[in-house]
């Protein structure tokens, strides 16, 4: 027997921020129902009336109190990033290396695990809305250091769309529903969101990044993140080093195609919070590694672009990332309102040994966060809430406010004070030192000139796709601009394209009907960096993938037992789909049992589908409409598609022409992501699940030509 996840996580209590928070968890095991009070309810389902069909008493104090608490248990959805997931974790780095750079001990002490709280999130939609939009997404990391809480608010994208956070109203205003009649629903795909680009050309770099697959990644755990500004590490001699953060998912990046994410977002639109929950719940647990890029101060202005500016990457081949540590993703939240919804990120949370720099953007939100906290959490001591709540001791003179939960005793609430004995007192180690940067100049309201170029990484982005990654761009861009019902906004935008590449812009403008441009106004540099290419992220394993095995009765039980057991091996998740719920016979006379039924699921919902062998089950499946359809969509969404001895009868019959068994002595045969094995006996051979292993640690067959495949 697998352990529970309760087994999993040992016992309660093993990081201090779960220790933390077990004081306040309320578990209801053998309770009474009680009020607020704690006053004991023997009815909860008739309020108090006069007679059994008379009015309703205002001194019913229990319905009263219920009704008025549900009536507060909104609070404002965020007003970007509304939509999220979260999962506890731990942070531990690999070395010291790192203390040459900063003070922050979690950064530069091996021996220290520093307990974490993380959020993923979508960026545009609301709270109920589908996961597998084409967005941003969010990558929020609070670390519960020994020296406070430090946030960590990034993105899984390292620019940003606009270089001052006095753009941000302005920018999210266009990106989000119109105002009007509030549509569309976690879009970016309409008038005022390309309007805004065509007028903001400082877009340009992240709209790339937007209509890239970077926007539509398959797992929460299988996306990199990025701290986005340029930080900085103070060491203990005070010496500052620029930093830009970054976390790697061990499983490699990996993304969805469009088709695919728009049925998800009908089929399954919790899709990548229910990944993120079942993986940790599995023991699968999601890692990252943190890597930072590190610029000396005296190399400030070594670049072409500006080290402030946050539509900027400092490419890896220019800079590399140098691993820190490793994160672990490794407990679900108790309570989702508690934790994932309350929690409350800041990027002004920081901790001895970070400081900011001063990146216009990253100055506005350090104001932003915890304005934006205080009328969402509704007052000022949400910080005492439990997942906000740090490890480290707090200890201040600030009193009061909505929902206090200190008693704070004594007398004093001032510094200095005699009275209690001049405490909280101000310390002389471990304390927060402003780097002591120089700053001179005049008050001005003007974006520096070096700032300026918009266009020249849009076009390293674009230069540093595979072909796949590019038609996908093309066909992104022609989706969005499609929607836009204001031509001369089409227009305007494929004028930014041909400023980024000229062929890009006569591709997209060739699908939305707007002229292609003759004259190439900026000829591309030709500069690329291969590491922004997902294809060329680590691709070895085919773990954690979700695989669909189609089955009926009359399936060859050895076959489908061998194929799941080397599946798990491979950490691979199976799952038997059959035309109903429940028993299936197998030919053998034995039992199998239908982890689901066919229709209650989709192939969109698996990374793999396979045919097992069962010349009766094959020929039920035939005369399924939903089983073939399986087959045909994974096929057209470049998905490994697989199948055993006349397993292989049903992928013909579905319509995969060409697709044919391995011949004589062949054993396996791999090819376009179609793995088919012949039948020698029940058992399916090694070399088969290897061979579907190895297809879904590649993710998609991208040189597969789906192009005439129905969607
Ligand atoms: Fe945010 N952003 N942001 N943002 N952001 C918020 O804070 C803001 C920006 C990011 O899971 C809000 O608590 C301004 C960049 C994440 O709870 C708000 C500007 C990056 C999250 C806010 C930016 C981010 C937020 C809304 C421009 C990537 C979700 C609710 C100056 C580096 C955190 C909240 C979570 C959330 C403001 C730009 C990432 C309103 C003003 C750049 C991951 O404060």
């Amino acid at each position: 027997m697998s352990p529970t996840p309760e087994e999993r996580r040992g016992p309660t209590g093993s990081d201090p921020k779960d220790q933390q928070l077990e004081s306040v968890r309320v578990n209801l095991e053998n309770s009474a129902l009680t009020t607020q009070q704690g006053v004991r309810v023997d009815h909860t389902d008739d309020a108090l009336t006069v007679g059994e069909r008379g009015p309703t008493l205002l001194e019913d104090f229990h319905a009263r109190e219920k009704i008025t608490h549900f009536d507060h248990e909104r609070i404002p959805e965020r007003v970007v990033h509304a939509r999220g997931a979260g999962a506890y974790g731990e942070f531990r780095p690999y070395d010291d290396w790192l203390a040459e750079y900063t003070v922050a001990e979690f950064l530069r002490d091996p021996n220290v695990t520093t307990p974490v709280f993380v959020r993923f999130s979508t960026v545009a939609g609301s709270r109920g809305s589908a996961d597998t939009v084409r967005d941003v997404r969010g990558f929020a990391t609070k670390f519960y250091t020994r020296q406070g809480n430090y946030d960590l608010v990034g993105n899984n994208m390292p620019v940003f769309f606009i270089q001052d956070g006095i753009k941000f109203p302005d920018f999210v205003h266009a990106v989000k529903p119109e105002p009007h009649n509030e549509i569309p629903q976690a879009q970016s795909a309409h008038d005022t969101f390309w309007d805004f680009v065509a007028l903001q050309p400082e877009t340009m770099h992240m709209v790339m990044w937007l209509m890239s697959d970077r926007a539509l990644p398959r797992s929460y755990r299988m996306m990199q993140g990025f701290g986005v500004h340029t930080f900085r590490l103070v060491n203990a001699e005070g010496r500052g080093t620029f930093v830009k953060f970054h976390w790697k998912p061990l499983l490699g990046v990996h993304s969805l195609v469009w088709d695919e994410c728009q049925k998800i977002a009908g089929k399954d639109p919790d899709y990548n919070r229910r990944d993120l929950w079942d993986a940790i719940e599995a023991g699968q647990y999601p890692e990252y590694e943190l890597g930072v890029q590190l610029v000396p101060e005296e190399d400030e202005h070594s670049f072409d672009f500006d080290l402030l500016d946050a539509t900027k990457i400092i490419p890896e081949e220019e800079v590399p990332v140098r691993p820190v540590g490793k994160m672990t993703l490794n407990r679900n939240p108790d309570n989702f309102f508690a934790e994932t919804e309350q929690v409350a990120f800041h990027t002004a949370n920081v901790v001895p040994g970070i400081d900011f720099t001063n990146d216009p953007l990253l100055q506005a939100r350090n104001f932003s966060y915890l304005d934006t906290q205080l009328i969402r959490l509704g007052g000022p001591n949400f910080a005492q809430l439990p997942v906000n709540r740090p490890v480290a001791p707090v200890t201040h003179n600030q009193r009061d406010g909505y929902g206090q939960h200190h008693v704070h005793r004594g007398r004093t609430s001032y510094f200095k004070n005699s009275l209690g004995g001049g405490c909280p007192a101000v310390a002389d180690e471990g304390v927060f030192r402003h780097y002591q940067e120089k700053v001179e100049g005049h008050k001005v309201r003007k974006r520096s000139e070096s700032f300026k170029d918009f266009y020249g990484q849009a076009t390293l982005f674009w230069n540093s796709m595979s072909e796949v990654e590019q038609e996908h761009i093309v066909a992104a861009f022609r989706f969005e601009l499609g929607k836009v019902e204001h031509k001369p906004i089409r227009h305007a935008v494929v004028d930014h394209l041909n400023n980024v590449d000229h062929g890009l812009a006569r591709r997209v403008a060739a699908g939305i009907g707007v002229p292609p441009p003759e004259r190439d106004v900026r000829p591309n540099h030709g500069r690329r960096s291969p590491a922004l290419s997902q294809l060329n992220t680590a691709m070895e394993t085919g773990a954690t993938r979700k695989v669909a095995v189609l089955v009926a009765d009359g399936v060859d039980g050895e076959a489908v037992r061998s194929l799941v057991d080397g599946l798990r091996q491979q950490g691979a998740v199976p799952e038997l789909l059959a035309p109903a719920d429940g028993p299936v016979r197998a030919a053998d006379g034995t039992e199998l049992t239908a982890d689901r039924a066919l229709n209650t699921m989709a192939s969109v919902l698996y990374d793999a589908v396979v045919v097992p062998r069962g010349a009766d089950s094959v020929r039920t499946l035939a005369h399924d409409g939903y089983a073939k359809h399986y087959l045909t969509e994974a096929y057209k969404h470049a998905k490994p598609v697989a199948a055993y001895g006349d397993g292989v009868e049903l992928l013909r019959r579905a319509g995969l022409e060409g697709v044919g068994a391995p011949g004589d002595g062949e054993g396996v045969r791999v090819e376009q992501g179609v793995v088919t094995a012949a039948a020698t006996d029940g058992t399916v051979p090694g070399g088969f699940v290897d061979a579907l292993a190895t297809e879904m640690a590649h993710h998609r067959a991208w040189q597969r030509r789906t192009d005439e495949v129905p969607a």
